[in-house]
């Protein structure tokens, strides 16, 4: 099976799906293109987003195997974000002292990437086990002995590890809830996972700032889910376990770091966002139905300030082959006509090719090489530190383009 499409809500079953946004047949996000499949057909799926009027959630409706999307060759690697890395030993070492840790306890981490987080635990001399599908990543975290098992994070996997025994005090998983085709099993395997007195840690992207910033090209396919808190405390409380504690992160363009618990103890975070949302409108579809016409807008405005650039004879590259630069430039089309090269500082993107659109992958390098006039950053979620690598490109007269929420020239 490539692909299914969903009739029902990926949380509560409803039948009662509106879509509010169609951004067509798309190449898959983290599908890089290889220079000997250059004219080879390029698998695309749908692209539509919907809102459940039952639970509240918004989710895409096309479900690609996750066999395509995250098994073999998946290129993402958390250690290339050095902010990344200190996000996550923050939030490691804040919770080593909240849940006073020990060699005693356990953490396990699904979606366990290349060891980025868990390898702080290993430091501190606390037991860890990773999980995680990507036989990459997976092997780059046991090689710096972080014990991790290559496969998917499943209910029958909880119910096995369960069984052998192991239950954790703390179960990291961080922008993996939203990418995974069985919500409710991956919900229901944590609560088998987690100890009584146990917290699950679960970072993902957060739908206002999605919505109020119009991050349209945060959606791809391995992006199921987009969460409201109020999507969140429904989905959590099907399988025992409560919201009970929310922080706001500005990491990838706006994320929740949430605080799931076998036991009820909701704080003040959670209840003023789920009031905020309610007074908001996002529980009914009105709060998307304009939605689709601020990304056109953006489409317009960013193709026309391109064009400009092109027909004044400057010369355009790009900086980060990321996810949501493929959705963006495959959305838009931006192709080579517009842009010469992308870079990107994770070396297994390097060499390789844009999805779609088929613009080269090169290393940062290539800016001082060739030194085009404007870049635009795909990867605008890091922004301040891309610019901060490349002060010097900046400083002899280069100048980024920031795509979201509205095309400017920073
Ligand atoms: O959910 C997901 C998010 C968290 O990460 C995954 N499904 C896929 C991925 O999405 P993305 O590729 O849009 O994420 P990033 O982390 O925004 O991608 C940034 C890209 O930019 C990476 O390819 C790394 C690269 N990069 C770089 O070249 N130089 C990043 C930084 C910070 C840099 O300095």
């Amino acid at each position: 099976m490539q692909s299914h499409t969903r009739t029902t809500c990926r949380s509560c079953e409803s039948e009662n799906l509106t879509v509010f946004l169609d951004l067509g047949n798309t190449a898959l996000a983290d599908r890089l293109v290889k220079a000997d499949e250059l004219n080879c057909p390029e698998p695309s799926f749908p692209l539509k987003v919907a809102f459940c009027a039952d639970c509240g959630l918004v989710q895409i409706l096309e479900t690609v195997n996750p066999e395509i999307l995250f098994a073999d060759d998946y290129p993402y690697y958390s250690s290339f974000s050095p902010f990344l890395l200190q996000h996550s030993k923050e939030n490691t070492l804040d919770l080593i002292d909240r849940r006073q840790l020990t060699g005693e306890s356990l953490v396990i981490e699904l979606a366990s990437n290349d060891g980025y987080l868990l390898k702080n635990y290993v430091e501190q001399g606390i037991p860890v086990l990773g999980i995680d599908p990507a036989d990459g990543p997976a092997a780059a975290a046991n090689k710096i002995n972080v014990p991790t098992r290559c496969e998917f994070f499943t209910k029958e996997l909880a119910e096995q590890l369960a069984a052998e025994g192991v239950k954790a005090d703390v179960i990291h998983g961080n922008n993996v809830l939203a990418h995974v085709a069985d919500t409710n099993g991956f919900v229901a395997g944590i609560k088998q996972l987690l100890k009584d007195t146990g917290v699950a840690v679960i970072e993902a992207p957060y739908l206002k700032p999605l919505i109020d910033h119009c991050e349209f090209d945060t959606i791809y396919h391995e992006h199921l889910c987009y969460f409201s808190v109020s999507a969140l405390d429904k989905l959590f409380r099907r399988h025992g376990l409560f919201l009970n504690e929310i922080k706001h992160l500005s990491i990838h363009g706006g994320s929740l770091r949430l605080y799931v618990e076998p036991v009820e103890n909701v704080g003040s975070s959670v209840s003023e966002a789920l009031a905020e949302e309610e007074s908001l409108g996002m529980t009914s579809i009105e709060y998307f139905e304009d939605f689709s016409q601020k990304v056109d807008v953006v489409k317009t405005g960013l193709t026309a300030l391109l064009r400009q650039l092109k027909e004044e004879g400057h010369s355009i590259a790009a900086y980060g082959a990321a996810a949501k630069g493929a959705t963006l430039i495959n959305y838009i089309g931006i192709g080579t006509d517009l842009v010469d090269f992308v870079v990107d500082r994770n070396v297994h993107k390097q060499g390789k090719f844009m999805p779609g659109q088929k613009i080269e992958i090169l290393p940062p390098e290539a800016l001082m090489e060739r030194k085009p006039d404007y870049v635009l950053l795909l990867a605008w979620n890091f922004a301040d530190e891309i610019r901060e690598q490349q002060s010097e490109y900046e400083a002899q007269g280069g100048k980024f383009i920031k795509p979201v929420p509205d095309p400017i020239i920073l």
